[in-house]
């Protein structure tokens, strides 16, 4: 059995240049994951339930674990010394850190502590998600907003956690993706799943049909497509969608599959955010071999303009996310459009 913090110093060997920063840094996360799912195993206990009072600058009601996991997730940083600066979903602003110890961390990261959030009360698993990035400011000066609006290719690491029927941390550093099993017995993650791959092909598309008429013609022809019987590519799919992300994506991850949040009528951009939540799992999609792409482009591309800027995503198992693509370039096309004008 090798436990998280045994394979990240194993792995530490893939950089020659390492000097061990970001191995602490990923066991740091590993930690505070270990902190946070103590209160969501028992969230149904505490009064820890319910919404904070207070709202997120996505204008979304916090619910207390939202606000608990994120304090966790930066205090385990502040205590680390390797970050020196956060960006989150639950804080309007970037936070750059101005103790001395953190102006020489040489890492940004950016976090969603808690998605799928409203899932907590109806005991649905919810996850973490994480990017991390080298800073661009000089060691030693105060963050500043470019070092988080950075293309995902820039990313040195990244990675989720999933509180579930098992607590799970899975994550990369460009070498692969890997998974790891909370023994609660010993309060260690341990590896459980070596070298992820997922699957060219799969049996399941993930996507809110309730927003299907706000969606485009090509967004609605590939779910038709999805429902019409044909043996040979394995359809009709079978529609499986938690509303929870994390959970949704590391289902397909294993399982092979498509998950969908696309431009709707009331949010062109998608809901997702690109750094915390599209950018990370793209880069894990890649190294275990899948697409991700936010109907136009590749989102590993994508140069950020702002903390909280949403894409659509498009992200899964290689063969399904291209034939969705083909799908909107045939009935989303711009000349298309014009014939609309007309
Ligand atoms: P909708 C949760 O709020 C989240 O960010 C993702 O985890 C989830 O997949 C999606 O939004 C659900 O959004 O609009 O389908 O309820």
């Amino acid at each position: 059995m090798i436990t998280l913090s045994e394979f990240i110093i194993d792995r530490q060997a893939d950089f020659p240049y390492a000097s061990g920063d970001l191995s602490r840094l990923l066991q740091d996360i590993g930690i505070a994951a270990k902190i946070v799912n103590q209160q969501v195993n028992k969230a149904g206990l505490g009064d820890i339930l319910g919404a904070e009072g207070t709202t997120n600058v996505q204008g979304e009601a916090q619910q207390k674990l939202d606000v608990y996991a994120d304090e966790v997730f930066i205090n385990s940083f502040l205590r680390g010394g390797e970050v020196c600066g956060i960006g989150s979903e639950e804080n309007d602003e970037y936070v750059a850190f101005d103790r001395p110890l953190s102006k020489k961390g040489k890492y940004v990261v950016l976090f969603d502590p808690l998605d799928g959030s409203s899932n907590i009360d109806v005991n649905v698993s919810i996850g973490t998600i994480f990017s991390i990035f080298r800073r661009t400011s000089s060691i030693g000066d105060t963050a500043n907003i470019n070092d988080f609006l950075q293309k995902g290719d820039e990313q040195v690491a990244a990675g989720y956690v999933i509180y579930g029927s098992s607590t799970m941390l899975v994550y990369t550093t460009g070498h692969g993706v890997n998974g790891f099993t909370l023994e609660p017995s010993i309060g260690e993650f341990c590896l459980s799943h070596p070298n992820m791959n997922i699957p060219e092909d799969g049996k399941v598309y993930s996507i809110n049909e309730g927003h299907l008429n706000s969606t485009s013609k090509g967004v609605q022809a590939y779910v038709e497509y999805c429902k019409k019987a044909d043996a040979s590519t394995n359809r009709p799919y079978s529609a499986r969608y938690i509303g929870s992300l994390v959970a949704d994506f590391h289902r397909n991850l294993i399982k092979g599959g498509i998950y969908i949040y696309p431009s709707t009528k009331s949010a062109p951009n998608g809901k997702l955010r690109l750094l915390y939540e599209c950018s990370p799992l793209a880069y894990l999609v890649e190294q275990a071999g899948g697409i991700a792409s936010d109907g136009k482009q590749r989102v590993m591309d994508i140069n950020p303009s702002e903390l909280h800027e949403r894409v659509p995503l498009y992200i899964g198992s290689k063969n399904m996310v291209e034939k969705a693509l083909a799908m909107l370039e045939e009935h989303d096309a711009p000349e298309k459009e014009v014939e609309k004008a007309k």
